[in-house]
């Protein structure tokens, strides 16, 4: 055991026989980007990419400082900083083949809680070019029925009082802009790396609707010099474990105690539209588009939403990670059966791409068995999610007169899930939602109300008063309530 290498600067030239390692002089490496929201998606790749890039072009003008707005991002930051902000990317192929490397285009990490004001500096500095988000669906607070800015977030209201202590994304954004355009400097482009349709149009609409009402003048520079390229991301990234870790130890020989593992497959597809340059990240993969709206929708319905049909559905039954529920015959039969009815007549057609091959391909990486991507990692925040990967899809075909059943499934077992907490066979699931007491409080209102949790109308906008909606879902929910074998269900919908 004693010759673990530890994973830092100094041990780069040791461990480069062994993984492949930054062949870019780390030294020499500015951050050009501030990235908000370091987890594993943006390790395995916005931060993936940018230093493929760097051992590309030896273009060392585009690292990356990370930024913590939660006191839980502390633990990373320590232990990103502990090892020069190195870590090992493990990508595991379906058949068994493991390719780990070192990631060196992080350089540094500001934690906003220790000092708000070095965060907005840094955002505000000459070198910061662009700064990018994953801070997940939830973060970008808005109203998911009226699509409006929260102005009722306690947070969003300390950030109005103090401007210079802020809290939030926006907060941030604002100060920092502010500066910049004091002082001289051209605005950053604010790009988003979250599953949200036209997430760049939604951080410009929610940043816009904040900025507006702590500096109307401010707003309006922002409204002409930001811009906020709208992009498609997408590479499966399960939690990391401590098999990970222990994988570097026993079988690559060195330490590191947060490692990222990812698939092979990765995709990223931008609008080119940045306010004061950008990395060539088209030399190493990423698509540069004028419109990524087919994309991003084609990604966000069949992928994410596919993510959550397993998820939930497979919580209830007793699934424990997306490859056993399509290791099982009937949650694949019924995940493709939800693509090819329901999802897909929704979609436009994507230049190029062939949706069947696309469906086929989700199937296959969903499969991969060395990707162990937990279903509680999927039903995370599903109030965030669900209404922009499934019910949007719902309510697509409800207009269209489509087929709704599949989806319906799913949010009659989101019910379940919400208002039980467990699976079929009693164990508990963890539930971890911003909106966890308010969903329970509706679903345990099913019994007398059947249509108790669709009144959540910031999740379900009306679909509590549509008759086909209702009464397809009061059948089903009741049918699960009473008896929570959710693979009948899912037969009696396919064979529907
Ligand atoms: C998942 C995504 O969060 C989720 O529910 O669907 O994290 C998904 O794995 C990524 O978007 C893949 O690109």
């Amino acid at each position: 055991m004693k010759d673990i290498i530890e994973l830092k600067q100094e041990s780069l030239a040791l461990l480069a026989g062994k993984v492949a390692c930054p062949s870019y002089d780390r030294n020499k490496v500015k951050a050009g980007i501030v990235h908000i929201g370091v987890g594993g998606f943006h390790r395995s790749h916005e931060a993936y990419y940018t230093d493929a890039l760097m051992n590309e072009t030896g273009d060392c003008s585009w690292g990356i400082c990370g930024v913590g707005l939660r006191e839980d991002d502390r633990k990373m930051r320590d232990i990103l900083k502990a090892q020069d902000y190195l870590y090992a990317l493990i990508v595991r192929h379906p058949g068994g083949k493991v390719e780990t490397s070192i990631i060196g285009s992080l350089v540094d990490f500001l934690l906003s809680g220790d000092n708000p004001g070095a965060v907005i500096d840094r955002m505000a500095s000459a070198d910061t070019k662009i700064v990018s988000l994953t801070i997940t669906e939830g973060g970008y607070n808005f109203d998911p029925a009226s699509g409006e800015f929260e102005f009722g977030n306690p947070d969003v209201q300390h950030d109005l009082d103090n401007p210079a202590q802020p809290k939030t994304v926006f907060g941030f954004l604002t100060a920092a802009l502010k500066q910049r355009r004091t002082v001289g400097l051209p605005a950053f482009t604010v790009q988003s790396c979250d599953n949200i349709q036209h997430n760049g149009a939604m951080a410009r609409k929610m940043l816009l609707a904040f900025a507006h009402k702590q500096d109307p003048e401010l707003a309006r520079w922002i409204e002409r010099e930001v811009c906020f390229p709208n992009a498609m991301v997408d590479r499966i990234t399960p939690a990391t474990t401590a098999a990970d870790t222990a994988y570097l130890s026993s079988q690559a020989g060195f330490k590191d105690d947060w490692p990222v593992t990812c698939e092979p497959f990765t995709q990223w597809v931008i609008e080119d539209n940045f306010s004061n340059g950008r990395p060539a990240w088209e030399h190493v993969g990423a698509q540069f588009v004028p419109d990524v709206t087919p994309y991003e929708k084609m990604k966000i319905r069949l992928l994410n939403a596919g993510h959550s049909v397993l998820g939930l559905l497979g919580s209830i039954h007793g699934h424990e990670t997306i490859d056993g529920c399509v290791a099982d015959p009937l949650f694949a039969t019924y995940l493709r059966a939800f693509m090819d009815n329901e999802a897909t007549p929704v979609l436009d057609p994507v230049e190029g791409v062939d949706l069947d091959a696309y469906k086929d391909s989700l199937l296959q990486r969903f499969g991969n068995p060395n990707i162990k991507d937990s279903l509680a990692r999927i039903c995370l925040e599903s109030s965030a999610k669900l209404p922009k990967f499934l019910i949007s899809t719902i309510h697509e075909n409800l207009t269209r007169g489509g087929s709704i059943k599949y989806a319906t499934l799913v949010i009659a077992a989101w019910c379940l899930y919400s208002d039980k907490g467990r699976n079929r066979h009693g164990v508990e699931l963890k539930i971890v939602d911003q909106m966890k007491t308010e969903l329970h409080q509706a679903a345990a209102g099913t019994n007398d109300d059947p249509l108790s949790f669709l009144r959540l109308k910031s999740l379900f906008g009306d679909l509590a008063s549509n008759k086909e909606f209702t009464a397809l879902y009061t059948e089903m929910v009741q049918a699960i309530y009473k008896d929570p074998d959710i693979e009948q269900q899912m037969r009696k919908v396919l064979a529907a």
